[in-house]
């Protein structure tokens, strides 16, 4: 297991992302991540995440390396409502990309995606490639109840990327987050020195210094 010391301080990422999962009450969003291998936020003390218990939603952090750079991913999964209340529509407005997660063997997981979606447009100012489908259980191929073609439509209509998971198997995950990942850096981070470019040096700092926060949410 790594040990905190080797892992990079704040400063020393090249970037941090956040990233909401969201979709129904058990359709294994929470055993997706911990089978990617997210690290339970407790366990790491270095990002200085202090969300309250009772916004129900729950940090998980995942550093990914690409091109010699490492970045930080927050993860927040909701803990036990099915719906995120009005405090922690907070969250949305600071993610840089929702994950859309239904499961193959419940059709109103897929049916309420759309419940979802409305969610995000209303809390977000959002470019809507900025989303991803997962739909996962493709173990259960037996109870199934949504059909293939009816969620590519579903996410070639939204212009997202389609995944299919099996938490049980291990099957798709890492391909699923690996591509999200790199697509995210690939969309939202820019290059160092086209940060310091920029007029907007105290929106910079303020991204990569968490102390900067007095509140009890710190992203
Ligand atoms: N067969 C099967 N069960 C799964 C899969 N993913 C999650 N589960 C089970 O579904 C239940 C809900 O999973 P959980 O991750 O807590 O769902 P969440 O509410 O969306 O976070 C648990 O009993 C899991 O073991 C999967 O891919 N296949
Ligand atoms: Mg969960």
């Amino acid at each position: 297991m790594d040990s905190y010391k080797s892992r990079p301080s704040l400063q020393q990422y090249a970037d941090k992302f956040n990233i909401m999962i969201v979709g129904d009450i058990g359709v294994g969003k929470t055993q997706l991540l911990t089978k990617y291998g997210v690290v339970d936020d407790s366990a790491f003390p270095s990002s200085k995440s202090v969300i309250p218990n009772s916004h129900g939603v729950k940090q998980y952090n995942k550093e990914f390396e690409y091109e010699n750079k490492i970045f930080l991913f927050k993860i927040w999964d909701m803990v036990y409502k099915d719906k995120f209340d009005k405090s922690a529509k907070v969250f949305y407005k600071k993610a840089d990309f929702i994950i859309l997660v239904c499961a193959i063997n419940n059709r109103n997981s897929f049916l309420n995606l759309n419940k979802w979606i409305e969610d995000v447009k209303l809390n977000t100012s959002f470019n809507f490639s900025n989303m991803a489908l997962i739909s996962n259980k493709t173990d259960l191929i037996d109870e199934r109840e949504v059909g293939l073609n009816e969620i590519r439509q579903k996410a070639e209509e939204l212009e997202i990327d389609y995944f299919e998971t099996s938490s049980n198997t291990g099957e798709g995950i890492k391909e699923a987050f690996d591509k999200i990942f790199l697509s995210i850096i690939n969309t939202v981070y820019k290059q160092p020195q086209e940060q310091f470019e920029t007029d907007d040096k105290q929106n910079v700092k303020d991204k990569n210094d968490d102390s900067s926060c007095s509140s009890c949410i710190i992203f």
